[in-house]
């Protein structure tokens, strides 16, 4: 008999890894196993971010990874994946704070910013002592931040700020926003800064997905900002694109630890639920329900992988990470309701992981880009119009 394969690596995708990538996955994932699978149920349903866990994925290096210097852990972008990966087997919500910490806060400082700003915010963030929160999506401007009303005028060697942010993770916990608003010179990054004066946040309340994740709503009235505070190194769209392009990333990564955590669960459960006599797992519609899912996570790993050699070959199009993106939370979106389906009854409550990973999805599959938004990037690549 041939050696038995990984049942959530069926292609051993762990063997094109290298030596620190495979450190960087084990220590992680034995991380989320001892840490985050104990607690996160409880948290998803208590509609609480576990704010206990920020000093250790500090301490793991996992905020910034990417990012040579300032404290940060100088890891590859396929390490970076793979962290979103293992953190997501957890909650998609622990991945959503690494995501907007590292690719949404920490990358536009450190592409974008000063060289003060670096030193400034940079270690102090690696260590999770400042959290970050990414405001771009307004109420009525989400798939086209370019339409943004927030806007930022020049007084003196100040700019004052007034409008309103939507939906923004980490933001009522934040210590520090990227605030990307509308001047007369296009769309800026500015860092406002908790308790500067006209600056408020309010919690987004009785979400039925991402739970164990805090989301808000930010208020600028009349905020005064001094031009230290702007990130001098962009102007235009492309600044906040350019943060989403490396969150996306992350986020064709994520979800597959989502799929493995649901495909583990229902291999587990179809082997001790007896019905009509027999296991679960002996019905042929069930084996090939399962063997469909290890064929679409497969094709996702495979996916990612080829996503980050062209990542860390500086070599990747923005139509790729939407392709990506829009694959992978599609694939991870499925596995998790037909698991759901799987555990019958018992699926429905959060004592299984399924339906927790579901509902995560649904905002997964909304934010950085619906997957409409993503279809239409593609299409517009395809044919060269732009149908947005
Ligand atoms: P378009 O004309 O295509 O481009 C405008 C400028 O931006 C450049 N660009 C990019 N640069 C870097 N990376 C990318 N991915 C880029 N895509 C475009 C482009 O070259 C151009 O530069 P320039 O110099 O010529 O001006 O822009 P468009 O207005 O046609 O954009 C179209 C569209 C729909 C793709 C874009 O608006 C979009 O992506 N919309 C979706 C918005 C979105 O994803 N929002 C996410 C908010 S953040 C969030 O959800 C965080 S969740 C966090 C968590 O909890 O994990
Ligand atoms: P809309 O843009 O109003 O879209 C509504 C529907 O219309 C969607 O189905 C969309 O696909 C479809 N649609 C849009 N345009 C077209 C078109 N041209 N053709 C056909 N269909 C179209 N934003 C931040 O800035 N920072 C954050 O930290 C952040 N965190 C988030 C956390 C959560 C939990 C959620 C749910 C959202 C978060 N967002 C954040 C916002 C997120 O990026 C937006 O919700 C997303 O971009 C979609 O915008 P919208 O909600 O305004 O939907």
């Amino acid at each position: 008999m041939s050696k038995k394969l990984n049942p959530l690596d069926l292609f051993d995708i762990n063997a094109l890894l290298g030596e620190e990538e495979q450190m960087v996955q084990q220590s992680v994932g034995r991380w989320v196993d001892e840490r985050v699978l104990p607690v996160i149920g409880e948290a998803f349903d208590n509609h609480e971010f576990p704010m206990d866990l920020i000093p250790e994925m500090a301490d793991l290096g996992l905020f910034g990874s990417s990012i040579q210097g300032y404290d940060c852990a100088g890891l590859s972008y396929t390490s970076y994946g793979l962290i979103c990966q293992e953190l997501e087997r957890g909650d998609s919500g622990l991945r959503s704070f690494a995501s907007v910490q590292s690719s949404l806060c920490m990358f536009p400082i450190y592409a974008f910013g000063s060289e003060e700003q670096k030193q400034k915010w940079l270690p102090p963030m690696s260590r999770g002592e400042v959290i970050g929160c990414f405001g771009l999506t307004e109420p009525h401007a989400g798939s086209d931040p370019a339409s943004m009303k927030t806007h930022a005028k020049k007084d003196g060697d100040d700019w004052i700020i007034n409008g309103s942010k939507m939906w923004i993770t980490n933001g009522s916990i934040a210590d520090l926003a990227i605030v990307w608003a509308q001047t007369d010179e296009g769309i800026q990054g500015f860092l406002i800064e908790k308790g500067m004066k006209g600056f408020d946040t309010e919690l987004i309340k009785r979400k039925m997905s991402l739970r164990a994740s805090v989301t808000s709503a930010l208020f600028f009235d009349n905020v005064r900002v001094p031009d230290a505070n702007r990130l001098p190194n962009v102007k235009g769209l492309k600044g906040p694109l350019s943060c989403l392009s490396n969150a996306r990333y992350g986020i064709s990564w994520g979800p597959i630890g989502s799929a493995q955590a649901c495909l583990q669960e229902v291999i587990d459960y179809t082997e001790e639920r007896v019905l009509f006599g027999r296991s679960l797992n002996e019905n042929q519609i069930i084996q090939q329900k399962l063997a469909d899912m290890s064929r679409r996570i497969t094709t996702a790993q495979l996916l990612a992988l080829r996503l980050s050699q062209l990542k860390e070959s500086d070599d990747l199009h923005p139509t790729q990470i939407s392709m990506a993106k829009w694959n992978n939370v599609r694939m991870a979106i499925d596995i998790a309701r037909e698991c759901r389906d799987m555990l019958g009854g018992a699926g429905i409550t959060t004592e299984h992981v399924a339906i927790r990973h579901m509902l995560n999805l649904e905002s997964v599959i909304t934010y950085e880009g619906t997957e409409t938004i993503h279809q239409l990037v593609v299409g517009r690549e395809l044919t060269g119009k732009n149908a947005f």
